[in-house]
């Protein structure tokens, strides 16, 4: 590490709770069986752990529909057991990371069922966007706007009259309305919310939807709905917001972070969060996004160091997450770049290419200046399940789309522990079917395999501890390789070497090689693979 700050080179690991460990056996992932895989995580290597939503949910949208934010959701275990989760973890030198998500809560949010209740012009409605519709009657939306997962971005609400009333905003689902930030109760509650956790233990927030939070006065209609800017998306006001959550971070002996989760596509509009008196970080989708070519790669990696180098803020490089096509699935298409609009074509993958170039990609993000998000599963080479019986599916994205798009649950399948079967140790019959292929996937079948993900995982994790080049700091570009070979020195004596082409390269200069994705072909790098060399 480079300067004072343990995120700035961390290696961070997403837990997406329902679907990691199962310690009851009822079918859904809880707190119970995470306490029994930190363990697992400590010797896998990671800094810190990113929990998605533990709170109170319907689970409308998998937990990002929040009832109680003071609270543990009971599939999930007890706030007493969260506590023990944090304090465990901690022993352990792991950092404890949890989703906060201001943007909306749950229509199962006692302030929602106030808000309906106390009817138009109400003060319980100011907590939200209520408006009546247009129309002679009110029959239609307020406005034009539409929601994330698909249809208007408005609900009509029946009032408690009887008769059909106003609408409510909702940017995502139809039971996750939208807070209104420009009423100071909503703020004061967030900062309570920080605050509680804070005391708790907890390093650091994960911000759902960072650039939502404010929407446009007026909530004019959207000229394109299709393309920015977008009246909901990066207005100035959010800056306030998180200045004053910083202050709450702030305040704290030890450092407690921020990471937020935005999809802007301006990077200067990007870095304007990461500042000193804002969030400490922020999630790089360009990169995610980005197909696996060296130019545009580089390209990608250039801008993201050009942007995060004045503000002094560490680049964060992620390749999945829960919310998207896992990576080995990606890069085993023909068109390997990432968009959400992916999901309906669901073209051909080759999972052996794929999983090929996620070898490559996980030494490559991880030789990178920065820190490194890892999805649960991904360092165990899991693709995405594409194929699940459309009944079991969940994801209020497939059917707000009327299954147009198939949602994210192929990448939230549960987690394969052990054995040659469902549910592979995970616990009860999983929440989500698993495919019937999973047994070589299994935690168990790959430690101490060589050759396998998780021993890559593990083994690079390591390193990148070792090696003081390595996580925070600068990188240089070297010019002596072909152009579709990334290759860059970190500091004195690292080299990361990523060979995109077809052609098998010779390696550059070293001392000794520290890790490679796949056997080097004599003294050469094979396509689609990496090395990590001392030179
Ligand atoms: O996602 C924000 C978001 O807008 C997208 O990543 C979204 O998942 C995509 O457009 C759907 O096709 C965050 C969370 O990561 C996601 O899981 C939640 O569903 C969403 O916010 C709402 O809280």
């Amino acid at each position: 590490e480079t300067g004072a700050g343990w995120w700035r080179g961390a290696a961070i690991y997403q837990v997406y709770i329902r679907s990691f460990a199962d310690g009851d056996g009822d079918g859904t992932g809880d707190l119970a069986g995470v306490r029994a895989k930190l363990g697992y995580l400590a010797e896998l290597g990671v800094d810190a752990i990113w929990f998605n939503p533990w709170y109170p949910s319907p689970m409308d949208d998998g937990g990002y529909d929040v009832a109680d934010y003071r609270d543990i959701e009971p599939a999930f275990g007890t706030l007493a057991e969260a506590e023990k989760v944090i304090e465990e973890a901690h022993t352990l030198g792991i950092r404890i990371i949890i989703d906060i998500v201001p943007n909306h809560c749950s229509d199962a949010h006692p302030w929602f069922a106030a808000a309906v209740a106390a009817g138009p012009g109400s003060p319980q409605r100011q907590r939200f966007w209520f408006r009546p519709g247009r129309g002679e009657h009110g029959e239609l939306p307020p406005n034009n706007w539409q929601s994330r997962f698909g249809g208007s971005a408005w609900t009509r609400v029946t009032e408690p009259d009887g008769t059909p009333g106003e609408w409510y905003l909702h940017l995502y689902s139809s039971r996750q309305p939208d807070l209104n930030w420009t009423n100071p109760e909503v703020a004061e509650e967030f900062e309570d919310i920080l605050r509680f956790w804070f005391n708790r233990g907890v390093d650091g927030f994960r911000i759902d939807v960072a650039d939502g939070l404010v929407k446009a006065d007026g909530l004019p209609d959207h000229l394109d709905p299709l393309v920015g800017p977008f009246p909901y998306s990066d207005l100035d006001g959010v800056h306030e917001i998180y200045r004053s959550w910083r202050r709450i971070a702030d305040s704290y002996p030890d450092r407690r972070v921020f990471v937020g989760e935005m999809w802007l596509p301006d990077p200067e509009r990007f870095a304007m969060y990461l500042r000193p008196d804002e969030l400490h970080s922020a999630f790089n989708f360009d990169f995610l996004s980005c197909p696996w070519e060296a130019d545009r790669l580089r390209e990608v990696i250039t801008a993201t160091l050009a942007a995060h180098a004045p503000v002094n803020a560490p680049a964060t490089w992620v390749l999945s997450n829960h919310d998207v096509t896992r990576h080995v699935t990606r890069y085993g298409r023909a068109d390997t770049s990432f968009s959400f609009a992916d999901r309906q074509h669901r073209a051909p993958t080759d999972p052996v290419l794929g999983t090929r170039r996620a070898r490559a990609a996980a030494l490559l993000t991880m030789a990178l200046p920065g820190g490194v998000y890892v999805y649960q599963g991904e360092e165990l080479g899991l693709s995405e399940v594409e194929d699940l019986p459309d009944e079991v599916r969940q994801d209020p994205v497939f059917r707000r789309t009327a299954g147009r798009d198939i949602g994210r649950d192929g990448c939230r399948v549960p987690i394969p522990w052990s054995g040659d079967r469902p549910p592979y140790g995970f616990g009860g019959d999983p929440w989500l079917p698993q495919p019937a292929g999973w047994g070589p996937f299994t935690v168990a079948r790959q430690t101490d395999e060589p050759g396998s993900m998780l021993e890559l995982y593990r083994r690079a994790l390591h390193l990148r501890r070792e090696h003081p080049a390595l996580g925070d700091g600068v990188m240089r570009w070297r010019a002596d390789l072909p152009d579709e070979v990334l290759a860059f020195d970190r500091g004195h004596g690292f080299t990361c070497v990523v060979n995109l082409s077809a052609e098998p390269v010779d390696l550059p200069a070293h001392q000794e090689v520290l890790l490679t994705s796949q056997p080097l072909a004599g003294a050469q790098l094979p396509p689609d693979a990496a090395a990590w060399l001392r030179t």
